[in-house]
């Protein structure tokens, strides 16, 4: 097993307080996957696919209320609610020990604890870093197994003091006085997820899905990793990493930060329109960047998988996401066919004529609500991707060429501009947002600020973080990546999109690339350097040159409104603000 004394101690003392009838410490092999598979049928928490549709998959219902991450139910526990910054929850660590400690004590009675040793990235790569997860859901192990790197290797890369984030998960169901158990155990009126930033470490309690239980994901890789990063100086950023080769052959990496809704998978994975262009992916959600003795930053996927939102995903949308699908994956929430196989909305233009929905009801088109759950999710293996880079496995990461940040906007911001350097890039991840896209909330098309894509990730006060992204600039020797911002969601006074979005977002990729060959010129203005209309690649796309002037004009009037509302945004960070965003801002007002 190990001889980790300071992890062994960990499991002991954990088992002590939750109280499993037995612990399984996960050694990562098929035997171990297929296992937690049984389990899970048994259980009544999944149901096999039909094996000649969708070989070794599985269908699996959640509990309706617990169906997406808890943003109000996550903690930040530092020392001083000023460490944790506005924008996150913040609460007492001691309290929250002790509201932990009896919530989780005897929790597991009845179950089984599984300890699973996971490592993002590669294992042994210096980028990467390894996790421990305590957990009692064969859900969450057997979908660990995809999305992580599992198992035996990683407790010898571990050794005997390595350093590792206990991450304890319980989803707060114990089967004690007889009770019985259920398909998909929660406790929904107690969930906590909770990070420690001083001691890197994450406490997850109550919910079975996604970003609150596999603890790898948003937990570790964001939360903690920004403060690890912070300390250590690195980044962990929310953001895909792709490929980009030329008819030439020449290649340049790429990393992107958007919000949820804007197509950060597609955008991943996409087919480029134009002849001898290729992307290829190396992730689709979490990049780890770290400076190499080049002076280069380079990245690494920490995640092994893809956990995407299914609704919406088609091979229209995106083929290469399709594909990856056709086995060895789970289906979270998502529509049954009576053949066995899953459906979800706009999976196909039409939808079958019986459906089970997610919530194992029977469904007919036409029924009001959608047959999927609108975050029903797919689990699967990354290297199932069709055009997944080979490099995506490469310990040394791949080096950045550009960074590319994004929103939703329907008017005021161009479909690309440059930053003039490092300062200025960071200033444009710090002012990102999107306009929301669900009218749940009763306030469609509000502007939603989610500064780099890191609102509800990021571990420690957002104004901290901007300063440890402009530190990067004091040292000369450097060679970072030129930054980007784009918008996608350009629209007409009538409401509808100028840009047409998808595979043909290829377009302004080519010309960020060319930008970095100095292949092309760009034209200077308040805003950053813009594409000159004839360096856009329109080929075989019917789009004309007024729309063209119009993605990629200086907005001047827009952008008055716009410092309005990037000084409100700012104000909520007060004093802590660095003065390097401050002067950025300033320097806009005048050029304006
Ligand atoms: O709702 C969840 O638990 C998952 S959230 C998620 C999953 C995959 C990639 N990104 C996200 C996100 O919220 O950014
Ligand atoms: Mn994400």
């Amino acid at each position: 097993m190990t001889r980790h004394h300071a992890l062994l101690r960990w499991v002991e003392e954990n088992a002590a307080l939750c109280k499993p009838s037995q612990v399984h410490w996960c050694d990562g092999s098929a035997e171990e996957y297929q296992e937690m598979c049984r389990r899970m049928v048994e259980g009544g928490t999944a149901e096999t696919l039909n094996p000649e549709l969708r070989p070794n998959s599985y269908l699996v219902r959640s509990e309706p209320v617990d169906v997406a991450r808890v943003e109000d139910r996550t903690f930040i526990c530092s020392q001083t609610p000023e460490e944790a910054g506005p924008t996150n929850n913040w609460a007492d660590p001691e309290e929250m020990r002790q509201r932990l400690h009896t919530l989780f004590d005897g929790c597991m009675e009845g179950r089984t604890l599984y300890v699973i040793p996971f490592s993002m990235g590669p294992v042994g790569s210096p980028i990467a870093h390894i996790g421990v997860q305590i957990t009692d859901s064969p859900y969450v192990v057997a979908n660990m197994h995809i999305m992580t790197r599992v198992g035996t290797e990683v407790l010898e890369a571990l050794g005997e003091s390595g350093r590792f984030i206990p991450c304890l998960h319980s989803v707060g169901y114990p089967l004690r006085d007889g009770r019985e158990d259920v398909a998909w155990p929660c406790d929904p009126d107690n969930r906590y997820i909770v990070h420690f930033p001083e001691t890197y470490e994450i406490w997850s309690y109550g919910s079975g899905y996604g970003g609150n239980a596999l603890l790898g994901k948003k937990c570790l890789a964001l939360r903690i990793a920004s403060v690890m990063a912070r300390d250590e100086g690195w980044l962990a950023e929310h953001m895909l990493i792709l490929k980009l080769t030329s008819p030439q052959g020449e290649v340049q990496y790429i990393a992107g930060a958007f919000p949820s809704a804007c197509g950060k998978t597609n955008l991943a994975m996409l087919r480029p329109p134009m002849p001898g262009w290729k992307v290829e992916t190396i992730g689709d959600d979490i990049a780890w960047m770290k400076v190499r003795e080049d002076g280069r930053l380079y990245a690494i996927n920490p995640e092994a998988g893809f956990f995407g939102v299914a609704p919406g995903t088609s091979y229209d949308s995106n083929a290469n996401a399709m594909a990856s699908l056709t086995h060895n994956c789970f289906f979270t929430n998502c529509a049954r066919t009576p053949e066995g196989d899953v459906w979800w909305e706009e999976m196909t233009p039409e939808p079958p004529a019986q459906l089970t929905d997610w919530r194992g009801r029977p469904w007919t088109p036409g029924t009001p609500e959608p047959a999927a759950h609108p975050n029903a999710r797919f689990t699967a293996p990354a290297h199932q991707c069709p055009v997944i880079a080979p490099e995506w496995n490469d310990p040394n990461g791949v080096p950045l060429d550009a960074i590319i940040f994004g929103g939703r906007r329907s008017d005021t911001i161009p479909l690309v501009q440059e930053a003039r350097d490092w300062h200025h890039g960071v200033f444009l991840g710090s002012i990102m947002g999107s306009e929301k896209t669900a009218a749940a909330f009763g306030d469609l098309g509000a502007l939603r600020r989610d500064p780099m894509a890191m609102l509800p990730f990021c571990g420690y006060n957002m104004a901290d973080y901007f300063g440890h992204w402009l530190r990067f600039a004091e040292d000369e020797k450097l060679k970072l990546p030129r930054i980007y911002h784009v918008n996608w969601f350009r629209k007409d006074s009538n409401g509808r999109f100028i840009w047409p979005g998808f595979s043909d977002n290829a377009r302004v990729l080519k010309w960020i690339f060319q930008r970095g060959q100095g292949a092309v010129e760009a034209r200077p203005s308040p805003i950053g350097a813009l594409p000159l209309p004839e360096d856009i690649d329109l080929s075989g796309l019917d789009l004309d040159a007024t729309t063209l002037q119009q993605l990629l004009e200086f907005d001047a009037a827009g952008w008055q409104r716009e410092v309005g509302l990037i000084r409100e945004h700012y104000a909520r960070f007060g004093t802590r603000l660095p003065d390097g965003l401050e002067r950025e801002l300033e320097h806009l007002e005048k050029a304006l």
